[in-house]
């Protein structure tokens, strides 16, 4: 069996599929269209019970969600495609701390500004909500880069 990726294109799912491309690894993609709402449908609910993509389906079965999980996985399990710098290194470390500020500070903002009206009601509130914060994930100022690097930590 080869890995099925639940996503849509454009999405948050690019991630997974560029992980296994990197490792050279085949994948099937299943489009889960956010256009037609498609993540909150009964049959996808089956297999990710949050509603939310990507959700990936293992070789040898099993549902994976969660981006970090599923990018920590991959890497794990291709150690020669060399995702991760050596473990225990200084450099794991480092893209540790970018793989959980991705999960933890970028991601939540992406459903404040794609889905406002979960969070306060429709309308001019939520249309605020959505400018505030449509422009954090996309370049929060302490991750600005300078030289192609980045210069602050999270
Ligand atoms: N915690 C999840 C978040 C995934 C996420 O927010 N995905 C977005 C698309 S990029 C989504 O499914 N949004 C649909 C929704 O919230 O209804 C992860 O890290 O994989």
């Amino acid at each position: 069996m080869s890995w099925i990726i639940y996503g849509d294109k454009g999405s948050g799912a690019f991630a997974a599929e560029a992980a296994l491309a990197e490792a050279g690894v085949r994948c099937d993609f299943r489009e889960i269209s956010l256009a037609r709402n498609e993540q909150r449908q009964a049959d996808y609910l089956a297999v990710n019970p949050s509603g939310k993509i990507p959700a990936v389906q293992l070789p040898e079965g099993g549902i994976l969600t969660e981006t970090l999980a599923i990018l920590l996985t991959i890497a794990e399990r291709y150690p020669a495609a060399g995702l991760l710098p050596e473990a225990g290194s200084p450099a794991r470390a480092q893209a540790l701390r970018w793989l959980s500020f991705m999960a933890s500070e970028i991601y939540p903002i992406v459903e404040i500004e794609d889905y406002p009206s979960r969070f306060v009601p429709e309308g001019a509130e939520s249309d605020a909500l959505k400018n505030k914060a449509r422009p954090h994930p996309r370049a929060p100022a302490h991750t600005r880069e300078r030289g192609g690097r980045p210069v602050a930590a999270p």
